[in-house]
């Protein structure tokens, strides 16, 4: 480490459940195992077994806010909530290829997508949304909602919706079907713009070592 990247640890943020769970591997190949369980822990910053890296637990969707305004130097994201956010003082160097799942417009298996001239659609992702069908030359009423998107066609509240599928078994028990592809997603590395020339040599070791634990699709 040179004399301009000492000072506070490299902050990593990470959201609990799948990315956790999923990124914990990668960064122990790199030697950086946190010393608690955020599951367990009420702790949002949580230090590892180094002295220069710890971690930062916050919901999934903030993780690029924290690292675009350097709350965090390094995040673990979804390519879905990176595309919903932009890209902006943000770099992305490493597709993880973890938490892989795709972007899918999806309703009632009797939707006909050309017979209407205006549908509703419910979604989370909601700049996606309207890149999506705006590619498509399809009128579109965006709903906002935070979760459960497969509940709005159930109940009247959309034709539509726009969220991730992985399995699909969400959406079969609710009676809907995938219509649309939008894009692959998995989880994206990203590192703030500044930190990466300031802290240049230590994320540069973190980033080897995490390329080369990506697992094989
Ligand atoms: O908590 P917050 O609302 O901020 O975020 P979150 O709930 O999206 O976080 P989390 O931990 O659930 O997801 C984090 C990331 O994991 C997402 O941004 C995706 O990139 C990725 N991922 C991978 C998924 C899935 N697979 C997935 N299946 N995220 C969500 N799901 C949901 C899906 O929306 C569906 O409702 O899980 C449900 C079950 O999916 P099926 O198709 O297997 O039934
Ligand atoms: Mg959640």
């Amino acid at each position: 480490m040179n004399a301009t990247e000492q000072g506070r640890p490299l902050r990593v943020a990470l959201s609990k459940g799948r990315i956790f769970n999923e990124t914990l591997p990668l960064f122990e190949a790199a030697g950086i195992v946190p010393t608690e369980d955020p599951e367990k822990s009420r702790k949002l910053i949580i230090p590892s077994n180094v002295p220069d890296v710890e971690f930062l637990i916050v919901r999934a969707s903030d993780v690029p806010t924290y690292v675009q305004y350097a709350g965090a130097d390094i995040g673990v994201v979804g390519k879905d909530v990176l595309m919903e956010h932009g890209g902006e003082g943000l770099v992305e160097p490493i597709d993880l290829n973890i938490a892989r799942c795709k972007l899918m417009v999806a309703g009632f298996p009797d939707t006909d997508l050309e017979s209407r001239s205006r549908f509703r659609v419910a979604t989370k992702f909601t700049e996606c949304a309207r890149r999506h069908f705006a590619a498509k030359g399809r009128q579109v009423t965006i709903i906002k909602l935070y979760g459960s998107m497969e509940l709005a066609p159930l109940v009247g509240l959309s034709d539509l919706i726009v969220d991730v599928v992985d399995t699909g078994s969400t959406l079969r028990a609710n009676g809907l079907v995938p219509l649309e592809h939008i894009s692959d997603v998995s989880s994206r590395l990203i590192v703030n713009r500044a930190s990466m020339k300031v802290r240049h040599t230590r994320i540069h070791e973190i980033l080897n070592q995490l390329s080369k634990a990506v697992p094989l699709t």
